[in-house]
């Protein structure tokens, strides 16, 4: 047997809800009417959602865990199908950067397709996971979050339930952990500090992904929910759509084009995507894959 460090993640029994955490579900808010948020992208209006009880995982699906799943299933990526997959710009060696880089995205420069990024090759080809095994799994699209999920005997969480479980039975706070950014003085998400895209100075300890218990948990246990990756939910994507939709354990349009996702990443910041907020919301088509996005499970 080999001794487990005692910050580690488990490893995933497949249909155990081993580190997870139950909630009662209930009544809460979910939303936000702040200037702050972004009304284009639906954070508001605030709304009361009703939920069942159910569990969601206490931290990010990690490297190890995800390698798990490889190594039962023989599971490719779709960006080890596609064979590239979406680097951010300071991640990628200055001295490399005409050999790796295809190409960028026009509205969003700092993102480069490279060729070999994979979840076990972050930063492209000759980049490994190796002492990042309590690191989030990236580079993960919908499409292999659900296939892990499915494995797992879980599912993604819907878009209410993580905004639930994020919360941490606070009400309409902007973080997980209350309003202030740094309690304290203190950082309690990895997130962006410097100049976004070209200056990070990581006063919060950390460039990219963090260790996703790196930082401390909220209320509920649950680690990691703002910064650090962002997270597929289950829900199709819609900006109006919860003006009409059930407020009884919703889950989202039928149909749409891009998947939800909740959190926000080491690359947000204020002045550019202030998205770490508990109420913020972002989506990306179901094949996507960034080196800073992941998930986490829920079950019923
Ligand atoms: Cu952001």
């Amino acid at each position: 047997m080999l001794a487990v460090p005692s910050n580690s993640v488990s490893r995933v029994t497949t249909g155990s809800t081993e580190g997870m955490i139950r909630l009662d579900g209930g009544s809460f808010l979910m939303g936000t009417n702040s200037s702050e948020g972004f009304p284009t992208d639906g954070e508001g209006p605030v709304r009361e959602i009703s939920l069942d009880p159910f569990y969601i995982d206490a931290t990010p699906v990690t490297n190890a865990q995800f390698r798990e799943f490889v190594r039962a299933t023989s599971y490719k990526t779709e960006a080890e199908r596609f064979g590239w997959s979406f680097v951010f710009q300071g991640h990628i060696p200055a001295a490399r950067r005409a050999e790796l880089v295809k190409d960028t995205v026009l509205a969003a420069p700092w993102w480069c397709k490279v060729n070999g990024a994979s979840w076990d090759h972050p930063e492209g080809p000759d980049s490994n996971i190796e002492s990042h095994d309590e690191y989030p799994v990236t580079h993960v699209s919908w499409t292999d979050a659900s296939e892990f999920a499915r494995w797992a005997g879980k599912r993604l969480p819907t878009e209410a339930e993580w905004e639930f479980a994020a919360r941490g039975g606070l009400e309409q706070k902007r973080f997980p952990w209350g309003n202030e950014l740094m309690p304290g003085g203190r950082h309690v998400c990895n997130i962006w500090q410097g100049e976004f895209p070209t200056r990070d100075l990581a006063e919060d300890g950390y460039a990219g992904t963090s260790p996703v218990k790196a930082f401390p948990e909220n209320a509920y246990g649950l680690y990691s929910a703002s910064g650090n990756t962002w997270e597929w939910c289950a829900d199709w994507f819609h900006p109006s759509y919860h003006l009409v939709g059930t407020r009884s354990n919703p889950s989202g349009p039928a149909e749409g084009r891009a998947r939800v996702m909740r959190g926000g990443s080491y690359l947000c910041h204020e002045s550019y995507c202030n998205r770490y907020r508990v109420a913020a919301r972002t989506s990306n088509t179901p094949d996507s894959s960034t080196g800073n996005i992941g998930f986490r499970c829920a079950r019923d």
